[in-house]
């Protein structure tokens, strides 16, 4: 996202990416497809020029996925080191009120307008005013703590913990921080950690595990919510549990000066050993990143998703009843790449 702390040095257009991709994170935000669509496109093409520094309106109109509008905008940034189309977005009391609504967890674009047309304006008139889920309920509670950023080292303290508890479970069972933490972020906005076990093949194999260490978390008090997964249907397979937890209280690193319990949001997913390279791939992220993979799988007729790279000779009629064509490659991350024709890169270098 865009909180995160580092930017691609290496990158000669980097800060003309990051003020993109805050457009690109407010077009998300207020569910603005097109524009969204645009912004993340013009990012893959600044990512990948990485021996020169764009600057002029004209050189940009000359680059793919860049119309006049992009471009005007591109010069500005350069020229006056900011963009008054993203301050606008920043201070407009609706925008703003827009935000503050996405900001509760379960609440999409659709149910952030509503309220907006019902005249709500703050979290106090929406706890006053409407029916909330239980999700939004705990979204609104701890909203504070659920918005701001989890510091590298407890993510750290995080990951040594649960790990420890799922150790007492199955020693064989592997535990991995994926997301921006595996890209070496130094804050996070949640933790995603991905699960497997050498020799399965299924996630069914991983859902008594799975069961068994959501209930010792719980009754030690780290997980303190289940949260509803937003709005995809194909989350209610066992395979994925979303919610919030707390670090305890640990001497010496979160004690000082009071021990202070913080909401994070967490989310455990089980992967089958056969596909923990495409997984690993997928929710290592980020997100663009994941998407020039994509348009680069396909170009080559192969399909990459977060299952496996597939020879992409399915019809689409059948892909959309579920069907994924061959499989080229799941289990290894390194032979994705390969395949692909993409030169190894490690985590962090992830970023665009
Ligand atoms: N992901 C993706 N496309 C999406 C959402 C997620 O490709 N629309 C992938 C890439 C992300 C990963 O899943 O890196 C984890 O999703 P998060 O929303 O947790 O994003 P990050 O971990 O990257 O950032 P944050 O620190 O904000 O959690
Ligand atoms: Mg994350
Ligand atoms: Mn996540």
């Amino acid at each position: 996202g865009t909180k995160e702390q580092i930017e691609d040095k290496s990158n000669p257009n980097a800060f003309i990416i990051s003020v993109f991709r805050k457009m690109l994170d407010y077009y998300t935000q207020i569910n603005d497809h097109w524009r969204r669509l645009a912004y993340t496109r013009a990012i893959t093409t600044l990512a990948s020029i990485t021996d020169r520094r764009i600057s002029s309106a004209h050189e940009a109109r000359e680059l793919p996925n860049f119309g006049e509008s992009l471009s005007t905008k591109l010069e500005e940034i350069v020229s006056t080191h900011n963009l008054k189309r993203l301050q606008y977005a920043m201070t407009d009391p609706i925008s703003q009120v827009k935000m503050l609504f996405l900001g509760i967890y379960g609440v999409g674009p659709s149910t952030a307008e509503r309220w907006i047309a019902q005249g709500h304006r703050t979290l106090d008139d929406l706890l006053q005013g409407v029916t909330l889920t239980f999700s939004q309920k705990i979204g609104i509670e701890h909203y504070g703590d659920l918005n701001s950023r989890i510091p590298r080292d407890e993510v750290t303290k995080m990951a040594d913990y649960v790990k420890a508890e799922a150790a007492k479970i199955d020693s064989k069972v592997e535990l991995i921080v994926g997301g921006s933490y595996r890209r070496g972020a130094t804050t996070s906005g949640d933790i995603d950690f991905i699960i497997t076990k050498e020799g399965t093949t299924s996630n069914q194999q991983l859902s008594t595990f799975l069961i068994t260490l959501v209930r010792n978390l719980g009754k030690q008090g780290f997980l303190t919510a289940e949260l509803a997964a937003h709005s995809s249907s194909k989350d209610h397979d066992g395979s994925k549990w979303h919610g919030c937890c707390v670090l305890p209280r640990i001497p010496g690193f979160n004690d000082n000066g009071g021990y202070k319990p913080v909401w994070r949001r967490i989310d455990l997913l089980l992967v089958p050993e056969t596909e923990y390279g495409a997984a690993l791939i997928y929710f290592t992220g980020n997100d663009i990143f994941n998407r020039s993979l994509r348009l680069l799988a396909s170009k080559q007729h192969m399909r990459l998703n977060q299952r496996g790279l597939y020879k992409d000779t399915t019809p689409s009629n059948d892909r959309l009843k579920g069907a994924e064509g061959e499989l080229i490659e799941g289990r290894d991350e390194r032979k994705i790449f390969k395949t692909l024709g993409v030169v190894w890169r490690e985590p962090h270098e992830r970023w665009c």
